[in-house]
């Protein structure tokens, strides 16, 4: 995809994990060795944990022109079903096979594992045009839908948000976000690659990991909400926590809605106004704070340079720019996705007349700056940054045997932002299972976060008279935490 610089440097150092370094001519290196082995693959799977081995591979598969399926490394067994039956790629980088047959399986994936000290030349990198990322999000209701976002996109996003943080290749970029999603992907490993600066990956986030690395020289940090909450809680224990974030160039936090309390803790300890940015997977990054820019709790920014928006009222029309008339946010841009994989009509439903119809809802201030105010959809949930739609966790909780009806929930919550809670009938008879065994079910089926945090176990769910349920009844019923 153009990672501009990672063809140009030598002994600079691009990623860091542990006590490992990989300078970028030993990732080129690596991820040339790996591209090697393709053997004519057009699409490949990456187990997308948090390791150097991962992020070669997926370097690997973006500088070589093949369509990168990323995957949780934790998903569960039907989820990876559906992404290996939709996605169909031809080999699968991980080390151990993703569902323990895809290898033996005839017509299923190759598995390779990755070399970090193998060594060979990148080949060409490919069109611009083509899908370079197929990024598996959740709907509403059934399978999460692949997404398909082509080399250009991601070029003109990763450069508009360069612009808009005066992103350089001095810049050593802190993180331990999951790389198998557009934050930690696209932004926190492609991004510091093209601008030919470092990464400094916390394998596993915690506050003290991240206050560590920004210790260590880290410029910017790029978080969700959940890690900004669990940093503020830090900080106000820790005075070398706080002065930690004091000394980064940037905290910047996205994925979900960063609350105002959150913001001024951080500010509170450190002095930092977090700067916010809003994206989908759909459209990656829409508006950012700028890094000279005002920064305002609760505000996502303006656009970033190329993307235009409008905020759409009920009746078709576009809002005013009054700060108060909320509208659902339509995006027309270069980094708007080519559609879902196999798809086409989940596609239509989300385009119209070129603009993608986001589902959130927006005020927009006189100066442009957002504010996301909710979204159209009750049934999906934003969890930890996570999304999750309500109807796959209901439908995981109905594959198991003592479950006769199941509702889902996304209920405010401060550190997760929301938390998935369920209400369960169970099927008459039958032995009830416990909070923890549901959780466990749900997570071994699709992925360890779309686990229920909280189980209620009732005698029936409120329905209407046509039989639906009535989730704000549901939702009355439990408070915030
Ligand atoms: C827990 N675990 C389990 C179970 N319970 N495994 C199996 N069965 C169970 N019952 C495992 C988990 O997999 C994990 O494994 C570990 O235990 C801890 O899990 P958990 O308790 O869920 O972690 P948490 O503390 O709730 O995590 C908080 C978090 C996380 C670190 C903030 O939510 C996170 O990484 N969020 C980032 C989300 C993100 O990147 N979103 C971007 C979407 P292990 O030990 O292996 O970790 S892209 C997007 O939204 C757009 C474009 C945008 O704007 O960015
Ligand atoms: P995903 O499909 O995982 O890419 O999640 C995209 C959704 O995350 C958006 O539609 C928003 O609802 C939400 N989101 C992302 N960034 C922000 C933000 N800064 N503030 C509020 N919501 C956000």
């Amino acid at each position: 995809m153009e990672l501009t610089r990672l063809r140009e440097l030598g002994d600079e150092p691009a990623l860091t994990l542990g006590q490992r370094t990989l300078s970028y001519a030993e990732l080129r290196g690596a991820a040339g060795a790996l591209a090697a082995r393709w053997g004519g693959a057009t699409r490949v799977a990456v187990q997308a944990d948090s390791t150097l081995e991962a992020f070669v591979a997926i370097v690997a598969a973006i500088e070589s022109g093949v369509e990168l399926v990323p995957l949780n490394p934790l998903l569960g067994s039907a989820e990876l079903a559906h992404v290996l039956a939709d996605a169909r790629p031809q080999v699968v980088v991980g080390s151990t096979p993703a569902d323990g047959t895809a290898g033996t399986q005839a017509g299923g994936p190759r598995m390779l594992a990755v070399e970090l000290d193998a060594r060979a030349g990148l080949p060409p990198p490919g069109d611009p045009e083509r899908t370079a990322l197929v990024i598996y999000t959740s709907g509403t209701t059934g399978h999460p839908k692949g997404v398909l976002l082509s080399a250009r996109a991601v070029a003109a996003n990763l450069d508009a948000l360069a612009d808009a943080w005066a992103w350089t290749a001095e810049d050593r970029v802190v993180h331990g976000l999951p790389a198998f999603h557009v934050h930690g992907l696209v932004l926190g490993l492609l991004g510091p690659l093209r601008r030919g600066g470092a990464l400094h990956h916390l394998g596993r986030f915690s506050p003290g990991t991240a206050a560590a690395a920004l210790a260590a020289g880290g410029t910017v940090l790029f978080g969700v909400p959940t890690m900004y909450h669990r940093l503020a809680e830090a900080a106000e224990r820790d005075p070398d926590v706080a002065a930690a974030l004091a000394r980064a160039r940037l905290l910047v936090s996205g994925s979900a809605p960063l609350p105002a309390r959150t913001f001024d803790r951080i500010r509170r300890a450190s002095g930092q106004l977090i700067a916010e940015r809003y994206g989908l997977t759909e459209t990656l990054i829409n508006t950012a704070v700028r890094a000279d820019g005002e920064r305002r709790p609760g505000e996502v920014g303006p656009p970033v340079t190329g993307v235009t928006l409008r905020l759409v009222a009920d009746d078709g029309r576009e809002t005013p720019t009054d700060g108060h008339t909320i509208g659902e946010v339509a995006v027309r841009g270069p980094s708007l996705f080519s559609g879902y994989l196999n798809r086409p009509d989940a596609t239509a439903e989300v385009m119209r007349d070129g603009w993608f119809q986001t589902g959130d809802l927006a005020t927009r201030a006189p100066d442009g700056y957002l504010r996301i105010v909710g979204r159209r959809a009750t049934d999906l949930v934003k969890t930890g940054g996570f999304k999750v739609g309500a109807g796959e966790v209901e439908g995981a909780l109905l594959e198991h045997a003592a479950v006769r009806e199941a509702a889902v929930l996304g209920v405010a919550d401060e550190d997760l932002g929301e938390r998935i809670v369920a209400w369960v009938v169970l099927e008459p008879g039958a032995e009830p299972p416990s909070a923890a065994a549901l959780a466990a079910h749900v997570a071994a089926l699709l992925a360890p976060h779309k686990r229920p945090r909280e189980v209620h176990l009732v005698e029936s769910l409120p329905r209407n008279a046509m039989g639906k349920v009535l989730k704000q009844q549901l939702r009355a019923r439990v408070g915030s935490r």
